[in-house]
Formats: structure tokens, C-alpha cells, sequence
């Protein structure tokens, strides 16, 4: 009989099976957690990837998938497996209203967020997200938070907020319609959209994790730019 305590190391080797890790723990004691006012969630594990480790187990089913949203599909079908194994509740990036990931993700590993918005992992950069979060109603043995480095503080040159072609990065805030007019523009469809965000490109925290083309192609196809 498997205890409560290695709850989180079995959750791990089931998602690593899928190329996906668990990426910290919370235990959800503020009653403002709306985890835990609304469901009564004590522990949420998160799941997530790092560059293109899910890529190969997620082709086949991408391929054989015919509605839209394949990889918001592929997490659920994932999800599923996992609650009935662990009697959890699966959490999605992708429903509506949005769980805030990026909160919790700040208070596992103390992630900040770089000048695009997204938070920036010491080894792999911005090479990196989540496909799930598990709500357990017991308190489970996590690891401790940790406190990562943030990258931004040290990188004197800030090659993202530079290369971006229409000046949508800055330090202080991520201006997304200049963004979005510009991936639906003839410039942003043949530059952005094909060799993936160039901001994201340049940095250089992480290029060993960089996502393959393919992958880079089919997120930003995901973002569904707005027409001019
Ligand atoms: C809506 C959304 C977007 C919107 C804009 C966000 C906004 N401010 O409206 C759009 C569509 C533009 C977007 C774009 C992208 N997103 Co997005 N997005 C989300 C989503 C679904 C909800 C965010 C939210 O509003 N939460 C509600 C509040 C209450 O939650 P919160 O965590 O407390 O709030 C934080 C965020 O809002 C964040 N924030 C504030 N301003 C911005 C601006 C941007 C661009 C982002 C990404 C975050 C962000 O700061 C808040 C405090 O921590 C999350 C998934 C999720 N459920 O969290 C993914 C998420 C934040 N996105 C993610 C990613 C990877 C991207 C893209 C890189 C996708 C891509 N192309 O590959 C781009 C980045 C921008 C770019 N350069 O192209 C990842 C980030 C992972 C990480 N490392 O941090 C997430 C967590 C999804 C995932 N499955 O992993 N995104
Ligand atoms: S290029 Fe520098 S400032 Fe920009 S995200 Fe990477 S480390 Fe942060
Ligand atoms: S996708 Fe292109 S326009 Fe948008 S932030 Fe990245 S470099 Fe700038």
C-alpha cells in the first residue's frame, strides 16, 4: 500500500511516461484560494514540460486527431488517466475562467516574469509550460518551495525587448495588440509566425531547450492571430 508521502513521486513517473514532469506543489491553506473555498482542494501539484520533451508522445495523437485544440485534448485525455489513478481533479490551463498557473507558478519556484510576460526558468528559459495542475483533497508531502534565480536581473542587454520587430516587449509591460496586429499582418505571418516569436528566440537562457520547429510552428499557429 503506497502512502500519502510518495503521492507526488508516483505522480511524477506517471506524467514522465508522457514527457511531461511534476513541476512543484502548494498546499492551499489560504481560504482567498479559490481551490480551496470553491472545492476544498488542500494540495495542487502542477504539471508541465520542459522544451520539446512531450513533443514525440503527443505526433501521433495530434496527427490522429481531427477536431480543434489537439494539445488542450491530449492534456485532458492525460488528465483522466491521472485522476482515476490517483483519485485527483485535473486543473487546465485552457478552461475558463482561467485557474491562475502563474501564480501558483511563482509560489512553487518563485518564478518572475521576463519583459514578455511569461516567467523565465533559470535552466530553461522560456522553453518551458503547463498542461495541468492536480487538486487533491488531502495535504500531501511536497517538495519545499524553492526560490530560483531570476535570469532578467543579470542580462545586461536584454536582446528581447530589442528584437522584437514592432517594439512589443518592454521591461515594464508586454503590449499584446502590437503583437497580435502584427502575426496577423503579411510581415508577422511570414516572420513570427514561421520561425516562432523572435523576442522568445533571442533569448539566451536555455538554448538547449529550445522547442523544435514544429513545435515552435504549431504554438504559435495556437495563438490564432486577430485579423488587421
Ligand atoms: C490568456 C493567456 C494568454 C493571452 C494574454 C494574457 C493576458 N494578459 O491577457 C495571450 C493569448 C496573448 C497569451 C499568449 C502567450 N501565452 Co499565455 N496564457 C494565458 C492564460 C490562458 C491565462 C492567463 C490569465 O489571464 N490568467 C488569469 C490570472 C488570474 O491568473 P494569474 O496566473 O494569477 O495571472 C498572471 C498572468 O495573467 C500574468 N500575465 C500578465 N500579463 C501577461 C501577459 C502575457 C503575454 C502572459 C503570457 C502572462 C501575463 O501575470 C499574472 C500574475 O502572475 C494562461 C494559462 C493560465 N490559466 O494561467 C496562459 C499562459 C500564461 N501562457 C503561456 C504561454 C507560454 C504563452 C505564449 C508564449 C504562447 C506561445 N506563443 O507559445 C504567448 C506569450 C506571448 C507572446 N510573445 O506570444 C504559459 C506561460 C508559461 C510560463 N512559462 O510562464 C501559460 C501559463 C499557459 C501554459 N499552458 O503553460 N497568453
Ligand atoms: S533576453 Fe534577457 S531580459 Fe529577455 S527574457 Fe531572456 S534573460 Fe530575460
Ligand atoms: S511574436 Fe513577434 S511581434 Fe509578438 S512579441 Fe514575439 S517578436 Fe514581438
Amino acid at each position: 500500500m503506497t502512502g500519502v508521502d510518495d503521492v507526488y513521486g508516483r505522480l511524477d513517473a506517471a506524467l514522465k511516461g508522457h514527457g511531461l514532469m511534476a513541476r512543484g506543489g502548494l498546499h492551499m491553506t489560504e481560504d482567498a484560494d479559490l481551490a480551496v473555498r470553491e472545492y476544498g482542494y488542500r494540495s495542487i501539484v502542477l504539471a508541465g514540460h520542459a522544451g520539446s520533451s512531450f513533443w514525440r508522445q503527443f505526433e501521433p495523437f495530434r496527427k490522429a486527431h481531427d477536431g480543434a485544440h489537439p494539445l488542450d485534448a491530449w492534456s485532458r485525455s492525460i488528465g483522466e488517466e491521472i485522476e482515476s489513478e490517483f483519485g485527483c481533479k485535473a486543473l487546465y490551463p485552457f478552461d475558463k475562467p482561467w485557474w491562475p498557473f502563474q501564480s501558483w507558478i511563482k509560489r512553487t519556484e518563485g518564478l518572475k516574469p521576463s519583459p514578455l510576460g511569461i516567467l523565465i526558468h533559470p535552466e530553461f528559459g522560456l522553453w518551458h509550460g503547463y498542461r495541468a495542475a492536480f487538486g487533491f483533497k488531502e495535504a500531501l508531502a511536497l517538495p519545499a518551495p524553492v526560490a530560483l534565480d531570476h535570469a532578467c536581473d543579470t542580462c545586461q542587454d536584454k536582446p528581447c525587448v530589442s528584437d522584437c520587430p514592432v517594439g512589443a516587449v518592454a521591461e515594464d509591460a508586454f503590449d499584446i495588440p502590437a503583437c497580435r496586429s502584427h502575426l496577423a499582418s503579411d510581415r508577422g505571418r511570414s516572420g513570427c509566425m514561421v520561425s516562432g516569436c523572435f523576442a522568445r528566440n533571442a533569448c539566451p537562457v536555455g538554448p538547449k531547450y529550445r522547442y523544435t520547429q514544429a513545435q515552435l510552428r504549431f504554438h504559435m499557429d495556437a495563438l490564432e492571430p486577430v485579423p488587421t
